[in-house]
């Protein structure tokens, strides 16, 4: 695992013209035969050797057009393959032989067997785990596909692009061709083969053609696929809509598959999913369940174009599909659903997951310029912050003109490998604007802090705002730029109008949206008849930290009469933070908290207002996390203070708000049959939290008792289980609860890792001798990757108190764990080891403990780089 460097790319030696791929499939013993075509690239020295990628391959074979290659002409490797004395200019053909184990296939790269379905996962670097191949993005072929397999167990063949045809083979076999007309990169390969049930239908392009489209699940679980089917039906028709792309290919395929390292995977035309992402049901999927099956049907087929028409040309430009990508999936669940509760929850996840990297020891830019190993850059950084840049792009820029930005960059890209400068070019031309400091967005890690203060003259009516900003150092970034930081804002005036924000001097203003572009700036505004409440950072439109002091009671001004109900929901947020960091400070010297009297009057006149939609309303009650509380604090953190304050607070809104709560629980009772849409799950989730807030008031188990028994949809049901196992855990009427939910659903593995998860997260030292028990459950499986999360991965992730235990046993357990996982799935064992990125934040016991867990892991033989990588970079 040596680092690879951005400014050491160079194109390849030799053009791929063609790929003929045969796979004769055997569960141990598969044979692959790769033709592929290549032709020396013009300029490129004629003793040049073709070397192409591999990993733990066994050849069995290699041709050149069509003869045995000398000994002395080529050399192989375990992970590579050098061939020299090839054709100064004329095109070659190299038949490449290898034997895969697919059953054997535990890090589910390459191809590999799920269920007895034989599938494939070749991103980032999969299918040099397959043939010997140059196996980057820039290397754009055409590909012919041919699969032979046991007709009886694998009656279904399937590859990326278009059927050609296939028949038996009178040896109990038979086989398929597909041929793929659209060049693609190799890591967007992919393979089908076994026996699946299938849901059909169709979709008619905006130019008229028609599209077969297949949603393949295990049989029998064909009506949980038709969620995902209508999800796929709209974000094909919201992609004409809102981006002008049509889908290019006669038929769209979806695989689920039960063991799968993430959400999915884009492959033209095949997309292969993590069954958790497609298969829902009223009676085991929850309204989160639903929602992230829409969000992640729609960033799959949205690479079509964004990372499959138009590719990256190296790995460093991941950001330029998945961001993009990311962006896209959130602004069509926006239209599908409640715009400012989805932006809600963006920003809520944002924080939680990039904020921690950003601040961290995993610290990287949106575009990084080295890596070690690709798969530990699938973060949350280029994801959802290079989301947030694209989102920021779109502000600077307005509407219009991202658009035209985008419509040229299909344009001129289309069937390309290319960079985010690229990207970023297409915006320069059609705004005229110079994107050279916005480009630092991409460049610069870190959270930009922006500080600001206000005044006032009443008698002159100007209202001055200062700003400052300052981007932290980050590992391998000392010294910082100041950014080109877009903020959205509004000045509130007593009577409740809004100020006109035309006549401001000191910053460029468009519209509602200020320029920071210096490291500070002071920007003033005339005209202004009253002291005006500022909200900014509306909409969460910079990525950014905010310090600025605002009075609870201009807090609550915010809260009750924005018209931007994001910043509602901020302001709140805002009233919400000191009280729980103060409360922690008080916990911590074991007393009880109290909670302000503004931020409950702000709560509960939200929770009350029925102008708000139900969805909101939750969002507004739910407290900042005790992660959210950590992150504030930001150093010498105690999580079970933090938790003690917490439930001191959540008492004190509980108490104030009974009889609200109380009318909440009767009103947002949903009836009818079950219906997954987003107004329907509004009042589910207020109904919810209403029944959390009434449980902490009377702090007694019944009320929720009765949720789980009258329950009639998998969303309820969870979150009174919820309920009763984190606030009565030893309780009989819990421990009834949870195996009366087992032996209903111990059939459903997908429902199984909800009652892994509720029990993992169940809050005190007590929880890891609860995980431990449960890992022993004949249930729990440790090599599929789903169980792995729900039970190990949530402990880690999501229980800040059993995790952290002062003892430290939390992090002697995880690294066990990490230590077992990673000679099978090292790309599992190096995501889930990520959890302990803010070790350093703890407070001191904590945090030694925590070290010495990290150098246990990191002092052990045989580490997979992906581990390796991660646990250096965080003890560095
Ligand atoms: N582009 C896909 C990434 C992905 C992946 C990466 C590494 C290892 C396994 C993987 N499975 C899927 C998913 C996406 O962002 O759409
Ligand atoms: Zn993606």
């Amino acid at each position: 695992g040596e680092i690879i460097h951005l400014e050491d790319y160079r194109p390849t030696d030799f053009v791929l013209e063609r790929v003929d791929l045969t796979f004769e499939l055997d569960p141990r013993e598969t044979k692959v035969e790769a033709r592929l075509i290549f032709h020396r690239r013009e300029g490129v020295s004629p003793d040049a050797p073709l070397i192409l990628d591999g990993d733990e391959l066994k050849m069995t074979g290699l041709l050149f057009d069509q003869e045995e290659i000398l000994a002395a002409n080529y050399d192989v490797a375990d992970d590579s393959l050098t061939i020299r004395n090839l054709p100064a200019t004329a095109p070659f053909e190299i038949t490449i032989t290898t034997e895969l184990n697919p059953e054997a296939n535990t890090k589910l790269m390459g191809l590999y067997r799920t269920s007895h379905v034989y599938c494939t996962q070749c991103e980032a670097e999969g299918f040099r785990r397959i043939t010997y191949f140059p196996d980057r993005p820039d290397v754009l072929a055409v590909y012919t596909v041919n699969i032979i397999a046991d007709k009886q167990t694998a009656p279904l063949l399937l590859a990326n692009g278009n059927y050609l045809g296939g028949a038996s083979m009178g040896d109990g076999r038979h086989f398929a061709a597909w041929f793929d007309p659209h060049p693609k990169p190799s890591y967007l390969f992919a393979l089908v083969a076994g026996d699946l049930g299938v849901v059909e239908d169709t979709f008619t392009t905006m130019s008229g053609r028609d599209v077969a489209l297949k949603i393949y699940v295990e049989h029998g679980k064909e009506p949980r696929a038709a969620y995902a089917m209508d999800a796929l039906k709209r974000s094909m028709k919201w992609d004409e809509e809102v981006f002008g792309r049509e889908y290019d290919l006669d038929i769209f395929m979806i695989v689920a598959v039960s063991d799968f390292n993430m959400g999915a995977m884009e492959n033209k035309g095949l997309n292969v999913f993590n069954d958790k992402y497609v298969l829902a049901h009223p009676e085991t999927a929850t309204d989160a369940d639903y929602a992230n099956i829409e969000a992640i049907i729609a960033h799959e087929y949205f690479h079509n174009w964004t990372g499959n028409r138009i590719t990256c040309r190296d790995w460093f430009q991941l950001c330029l599909k998945e961001g993009l990508t990311v962006y896209r999936d959130h602004e069509f669940s926006a239209d599908q659903r409640s715009r400012t509760v989805k932006r809600v929850a963006e920003v809520r996840h944002l924080k939680a997951e990039q904020f921690p990297e950003d601040a961290g020891p995993l610290a990287h830019p949106v575009r990084p310029t080295k890596y070690r190993e690709i798969n530990n850059f699938y973060t949350t950084t280029v994801y959802e912050k290079g989301s947030e840049v694209t989102r920021m792009l779109a502000t600077v820029l307005g509407a219009d003109l991202f658009k035209k930005g985008m419509d040229l960059y299909f344009d001129r890209h289309d069937g390309q490998a290319v960079t985010i400068e690229d990207f970023v070019a297409c915006f320069a031309e059609v705004s005229k604007r110079d994107m050279t400091q916005f480009s630092l967005w991409y460049h610069q890690a870190g959270t930009p802090l922006v500080t600001a203060s206000t005044a006032y003259d009443a008698a002159k009516q100007i209202f001055t705002l200062s700003l400052e900003q300052m981007v932290p150092p980050t590992p391998g970034q000392s010294t910082k730029e100041p950014m080109h930081i877009p903020l959205r804002l509004g000045l509130l005036l007593e009577d409740g109008s809004e100020a006109v924000l035309s006549s401001a001097t000191g910053a460029e203003v468009t519209g509602d949206v200020i320029h920071l572009v210096e490291r500070k700036q002071t920007v003033t505004f005339t005209g202004i008849v009253s002291r005006p409440v500022l909200s900014l950072n509306r909409g969460f439109s910079a990525p950014i930290n905010l310090h600025f002091e605002q009075t609870p009671a201009d807090r609550a001004h915010i809260a009750r009469h924005e018209s931007d109900l994001f910043a509602r929901w901020q302001a709140l947020n805002d009233l919400a933070l000191p009280n729980l960091v103060a409360a922690t400070a008080i916990a911590r010297e074991g007393a009880k908290a109290e909670c302000d009297r503004a931020l409950i009057d702000a709560l509960l006149a939200a929770a009350a207002d029925a102008r708000l939609e139900p969805a909101f309303r939750a969002q507004a009650l739910a407290l900042p996390s005790e992660a959210d509380v950590a992150r504030e604090i930001g150093s010498n953190n105690n999580p079970d203070a933090i938790h003690a304050g917490r439930q001191d607070i959540m008492t004190a809104i509980a108490k104030a708000g009974r009889d609200i709560f109380s009318t909440l629980a009767d009103e947002m009772v949903v009836d009818g049959p079950f219906s997954p849409d987003a107004a329907s799950a509004g009042r589910r989730a207020l109904r919810n939290t209403a029944l959390s807030y009434l449980v902490y008031a009377e702090n007694q188990p019944d009320r929720a008792l009765d949720a789980f028994k009258s329950a009639n949809n998998m969303t309820d049901l969870s979150q009174a289980l919820t309920i009763l196992a984190h606030r009565f855990p030893d309780d009989r009427k819990t421990v009834e609860a949870l195996s009366a939910f087992k032996a209903r659903f111990g059939d459903n593995a997908l429902v199984i890792d909800k009652w892994f998860t509720i029990q993992a997260t169940i809050p005190g030292a007590d929880a890891l001798g609860r995980v431990r028990t449960l890992m022993a459950d004949p249930l729990f499986n440790s090599t599929n990757p789903n169980r792995v999360r729900a039970l190990v991965g949530t402990f880690a992730f999501s229980n800040p108190t059993g995790f952290n235990r002062a003892d430290g046993e939390g992090y002697r357990f995880l690294a066990r764990q990490i230590l077992d996982i990673d000679p099978r799935n090292p790309q599992l064992a190096a995501r889930i080891l990520t959890s302990m990125r803010s070790w350093r934040s703890l407070e001191d016991v904590r945090a030694e403990h925590a070290r010495n867990a990290l150098r246990e892991i990191a002092a052990a033989p045989k580490l997979s780089v992906d581990v390796s990588d991660i646990v250096e970079r965080m003890l560095k």
